[in-house]
């Protein structure tokens, strides 16, 4: 009995908002699944997140569906788990149509019964059945991914009570707590290695995107625990090279993060790793103590990334005055490398150290204006609200992406409406304070639209589009 595990597509994903992402997390997926089928496997298991969000648009499910005719043309059955992305509360889901197209088996708890030639179930109660697959006499279960209080509910451990006897394989989409060391669940996991029902051949796993496995001698399992993770690099934690250019080098160390991409191809339940090519990921860090230092430091680094890969230039160090990343921007727009983004670790010191420096210095104009208008009176605060909105408005309209950008009714008629009416409000107040409003009124009139001319991290986090 041999079998293909795969985990973590996440099909349909544009990472950094870059098209080209989209067809290099299709990529992998066509290339592992030829492996697989190339290497004449039983069936193939998806141990969830084979779509990037529930609702995959058209094309994603097109290119899902031929990459899946691979396998059902040979007769090889595939089996899934909804993982956290692509689950859905509807009852019918893109899985409920890739079920009735013939090219997956869902598992799990179902409201009506299957059985065929690869799947089977079991009434538990009234709409409820557990469903699993088989190929011959081996048994798939699984479920589709829960959340730690669902699966555990005080002295009720659900997995153990609804698997309990049960052998084969089990397939889940859950982080647990053994294997989630350096994850970002090391802390947020789902599981506790007790917690897992025991009498398993094989644990199929998905969710930790990196490559993890245990075998039966560390856990005291019935069989292996099994993450292949994802096929793509989907974090910058992921990265397959990484370089370093601290303060003390004299040149930026390059290092080889050698945790390949790719599935496990098992043959009596001793998984055997299959790489895939998916991009090369570049995870760079530059330190320096001034700006120029920073510069010369980022271009001499960009001579080491290929052209085709990614790159996550972080800088870091203690600049006075900070950095802003749009400079930054500029340096390698010739460099030719496929997609880079630059990310800021680096201290102002100008805010740390006793030197004086004026506003100026160190915030942008809109900055400023943000911070005046903080500082306004509450009584006030409603037309200085409206006032800065429109300012705003005005001020981010053009370069916004257009998801962003707010409806012509709103900005051009609307605001004016609002602003008027707090206007008789300070008429009913005393005298005195009519003048002053007034007089600040008329300077931001004459202020010219300020353009930024040192973007902060705070300006790029207002200008950014949606993720
Ligand atoms: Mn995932």
């Amino acid at each position: 009995m041999k079998f293909a595990h795969i985990a973590d597509v996440h099909l349909g994903r544009e990472q950094f908002n870059q098209p080209f992402r989209y067809d290099d997390y299709l990529r992998v997926f066509r290339e592992a699944v030829e492996k697989a089928v190339k290497a004449d496997v039983d069936f193939i298991l998806i141990a969830g997140d084979l779509f990037h969000v529930s609702r995959p648009s058209p094309r994603t499910i097109r290119d899902a569906v031929e990459v899946l005719e691979l396998p059902r043309r040979k007769g090889i059955p595939v089996f899934t788990i909804e993982g956290n992305h692509d689950k859905t509360i509807r009852e019918t889901s893109v899985f409920d149509l890739l079920e009735h197209l013939g090219l997956v088996y869902t598992i799990g708890l179902k409201r009506e019964p299957r059985r065929g030639e690869f799947q089977e179930s079991k009434k538990l109660s009234e709409n409820r059945y557990l469903v699993w697959g088989k190929v011959g006499d081996l048994e798939i279960h699984g479920l589709r991914h829960h959340t730690r209080w669902q699966l555990i509910r005080g002295d009720v451990n659900v997995l153990k009570a609804l698997f309990k006897g049960k052998r084969g394989i089990l397939m889940l989409h859950q982080a647990i707590d053994y294997l989630a060391k350096d994850t970002p669940y090391q802390d947020a996991f789902d599981l506790r290695l007790g917690e897992l029902p025991d009498g398993f051949s094989y644990y199929a796993l998905g969710h930790i995107h990196v490559r993890r496995t245990a075998e039966p001698s560390q856990t005291g399992l019935s069989g292996p625990l099994v993450y292949p993770g994802s096929l793509e690099r989907t974090d910058v934690r992921e990265a397959s090279h990484l370089i370093l250019y601290s303060a003390r080098d004299r040149k930026p160390k390059v290092l080889e993060n050698h945790e390949a991409k790719g599935f496990y191809i098992v043959e009596d339940f001793t998984p055997e790793f299959v790489g895939v090519h998916a991009r090369p990921f570049y995870s760079v860090r530059v330190e320096g103590s001034s700006k120029a230092e920073l510069r010369r430091k980022v271009e001499e680094v960009s001579s080491l990334i290929p052209r085709n890969a990614i790159a996550v230039i972080t800088l870091e160090g203690v600049v006075k005055g900070g950095v802003s990343l749009a400079e930054f921007n500029d340096l390698l727009k010739d460099s030719g490398i496929r997609y880079y983004t630059f990310r800021s670790r680096v201290v102002g010191e100008a805010v740390l150290s006793k030197e004086r420096l004026s506003e100026e210095e160190l915030f942008t104009e809109w900055e400023r204006e943000l911070l005046l208008h903080l500082r306004v009176d509450p009584k006030e605060f409603s037309e200085g609200l409206s006032e800065f909105v429109s300012w705003l408005v005005e001020r981010y309209r053009k370069g916004m992406p257009q998801a962003a950008t707010i409806p012509k009714g709103e900005t051009g008629e609307k605001t004016p409406k609002k602003a008027k009416v707090p206007e008789k409000a300070p008429k009913v107040r005393e005298p005195e304070k009519t003048e002053k409003p007034g007089k600040e009124e008329k300077k931001h009139e004459k202020k010219p639209v300020p353009k930024p001319k040192n973007p902060t991290s705070l300006d790029a986090w207002l200008r950014r589009g949606k993720p």
